[in-house]
């Protein structure tokens, strides 16, 4: 499907979506998102595709932020609706059942880090800076950036970086937890596909529901969260997956999984 906002390469059973609006850092527009939706959706119901990267195009921005021009005039119901059928783009991020790792090779703030905080593992160059300077704007985050940060790094951090504004760099990134790792700018894709290959080798049907038990249970008291664990453990028995995994396991071979 052509986009004018963003590209998606298919191949060797891995998607690469691209944010393209680089002569504006690749801000998020509203057509943009509905891009993003329009492409994970594809993505969620293509059985070729068992993983994403999703990165920015350019070498000095993933996405710095929502495009301002589009914020400035918002009324109060205008700007509650832009921010939810944001949040719904992120959340169908956040809950699909493939594994999706942010190649973040450059800023990624404010709707940018939002948008890296709702992929399941972030990997940035060495040159990328982090932040949510909405208050600088006077604007609060509105893609979950109060929600996902404090739940990436705790309250303290997530307090310091939303109400100072301040950008941080990808070691400090790495060091709060809101990165998995800092790779030099040029082994940013290959350290991606790498972390990607090394999910889409297990079993798929695991991956998916390993997915929906820490995306759900976090949101849970312990018990909860472990009887939700139980339950999706039970399901997996269900799964030709689980059968291929242990039997190839004890016959000393290389499993097959067919993600059913
Ligand atoms: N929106 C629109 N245009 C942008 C954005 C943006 N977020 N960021 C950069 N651009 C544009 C610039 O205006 C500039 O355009 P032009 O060349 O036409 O003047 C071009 O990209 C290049 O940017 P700069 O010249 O500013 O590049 P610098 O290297 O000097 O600075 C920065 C880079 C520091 C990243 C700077 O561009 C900057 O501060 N950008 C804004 C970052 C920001 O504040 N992001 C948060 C936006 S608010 C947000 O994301 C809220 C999310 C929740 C939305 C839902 C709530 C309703």
């Amino acid at each position: 499907m052509p986009y004018k906002n963003i590209e998606v390469l298919k191949r060797d059973g891995l998607a690469v979506v691209t944010v393209n609006r680089p002569k504006a850092l690749n801000a998020l527009t509203v057509e943009t998102m509905d891009e993003l939706r329009s492409a994970f959706l594809d993505i969620r119901h293509d059985a070729s595709v068992g993983g994403v990267i999703l990165t920015g195009a350019g070498e000095k921005a993933f996405v710095a932020g929502a495009d301002i021009t589009e914020l400035k005039d918002l009324d109060p119901p205008g700007a509650q609706d832009y921010a939810r059928r944001g949040q719904h783009v992120l959340s169908l991020i956040e809950s699909l059942p493939k594994p999706v790792v942010a190649a973040v090779n450059g800023f990624a703030l404010g709707g940018g880090c939002e948008l890296a905080m709702a992929c399941h593992i972030r990997i940035a160059a060495e040159g990328a800076r982090f932040g949510q300077p909405e208050v600088k704007l006077g604007v609060i985050p509105g893609y979950g950036g109060t929600q996902r940060l404090a739940r990436l790094v705790g309250k303290g951090r997530a307090m310091q970086l939303c109400l100072t504004g301040d950008m941080i760099d990808a070691a400090e990134a790495h060091r709060i937890g809101l990165v998995n790792a800092v790779v030099p700018p040029e082994e940013l894709m290959a350290a991606a596909e790498k972390m990607l290959g090394a999910i889409v080798a297990q079993g798929p049907r695991a991956v998916a529901l390993c997915i929906e038990a820490i995306n759900t249970g976090l949101e849970l008291d312990l018990a909860s969260g472990l009887k939700l664990e139980a339950g999706l453990f039970g399901l997996c028995a269900a799964s030709e997956d689980w059968s291929e995994g242990t039997a190839a396991f004890l016959a000393k071979r290389k499993p097959d999984f067919k993600g059913k």
